[in-house]
């Protein structure tokens, strides 16, 4: 070869890497754009739930698709004005759940009482945020390592009606009274616990949406379905994590829905169940479309910086709002681009 050919060669490569450099650096740091939102968002006022899916005044379906905060009393920043105020704008999102944990350190029956104040007078800061960028919120009492609501029943009584009360006139507000019963709860026992926590709400807030957890973390929304609450408005909570749970739970769901139960999946991750793990986007992929086809609302776990997969933020990024695209972990990347494809 020429040294002059050689030359001309290199100088193409180096032109070539540094375009590639260039585009990849574009993309790293680039802002979060505006979502193209339509008005399929709070603005539709009260939902209710008609045959298995959310529902307008008018009946029209509505699916609500976004985010869970990780535990508030460890990652309460994320709740702040620009921030929601970006989920909606930039991420499409018009749902935000808020995640108290009930047992766990400092979760709100087992911190003090000062914690407690400060966790309620969070979830209402949120909810307020959320209905000034016109988003559906979740107020989730977020049971785990109490795997039987029933252990916690008296507490949650006195949450939600102090909550329910404090929130009246909240039209975007929707309650999940037990995250994950697990353990060996049986559903009846959930079912027993539902019964007794709904009409505290539903003094306050007569059409609130209740979402209601199923055994088996959230996974059985068949025995739901065998046995449903005979109340209007009521929900059924199916969780999944895409790296864990594949075919058999997204027909659980399928079937469930077919013998006609509003499922909302409160909570997924494209991981595993651990919160942490590889990523299945494969999977990810035939949940998200299954969800769709049956216009499932479905909320993503979780929008934090810890060090987890499931985590959308980065764990080296301290921001908690004006986010950019490389400040996003691989899991907030691809549901940030999956939340604003999929805007209806
Ligand atoms: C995980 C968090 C993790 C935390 C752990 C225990 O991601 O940081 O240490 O809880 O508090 C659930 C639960 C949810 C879990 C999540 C991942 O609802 O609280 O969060 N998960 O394990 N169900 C299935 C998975």
């Amino acid at each position: 070869m020429k040294a002059g050919k050689g030359k001309k060669i290199s100088r193409r490569i180096f032109a070539a890497v540094c375009t590639f450099a260039l585009i990849l650096s574009m993309t790293a740091g680039q802002q979060l754009v505006q979502a193209k939102t339509k008005l399929q968002d709070a603005r539709l006022g009260a939902l209710h739930v008609e045959g298995t899916t959310l529902c307008d005044k008018k009946g029209n379906t509505v699916q609500l698709r976004g985010v869970s905060t990780h535990g508030l009393s460890w990652y309460p920043q994320y709740v702040n004005d620009k921030c929601f105020k970006e989920l909606h704008d930039k991420w499409g999102a018009n749902v935000v759940r808020l995640a108290m944990y009930t047992a766990e350190y400092n979760g709100y029956c087992t911190g003090d009482a000062k914690n407690r104040k400060e966790l309620k007078a969070l979830i209402k800061k949120g909810v307020k945020l959320a209905d000034k960028y016109h988003m559906y919120v979740i107020v989730d009492w977020h049971i785990l390592s109490d795997g039987n609501p029933k252990q916690n029943q008296k507490a949650a009584k006195a949450f939600f009606k102090d909550m329910s009360k404090q929130l009246k006139g909240y039209y975007n507000v929707l309650y999940e009274i037990c995250n994950e019963p697990n353990g060996g709860t049986a559903w009846k026992d959930i079912k027993s616990y539902a019964k007794s926590i709904i009409p505290v709400i539903r003094e306050n807030d007569k059409d609130a949406v209740i979402i209601v957890g199923t055994p088996v973390w959230s996974q059985e929304v068949d025995k739901a379905a065998a046995d449903p609450i005979k109340e209007k408005n009521t929900m059924y909570a199916l969780h999944f994590y895409a790296a864990t749970h594949k075919d058999w739970l997204r027909d659980t769901m399928t079937k469930a829905i077919k013998a006609g139960l509003p499922v909302f999946v409160t909570e997924y991750g494209i991981c595993d169940s651990s919160g942490n793990g590889a990523i299945d986007k494969t999977e990810a992929n035939k949940w998200i479309k299954t969800m769709n086809k049956y216009h499932v609302s479905y909320v993503a776990w979780n929008l934090s910086n810890k060090g987890e997969t499931s985590a959308m933020i980065r764990s080296d990024c301290q921001k908690t709002s004006g986010f950019k695209r490389s400040d996003l972990s691989d899991s907030g990347k691809w549901i940030y681009d999956m939340l604003r494809k999929n805007i209806k």
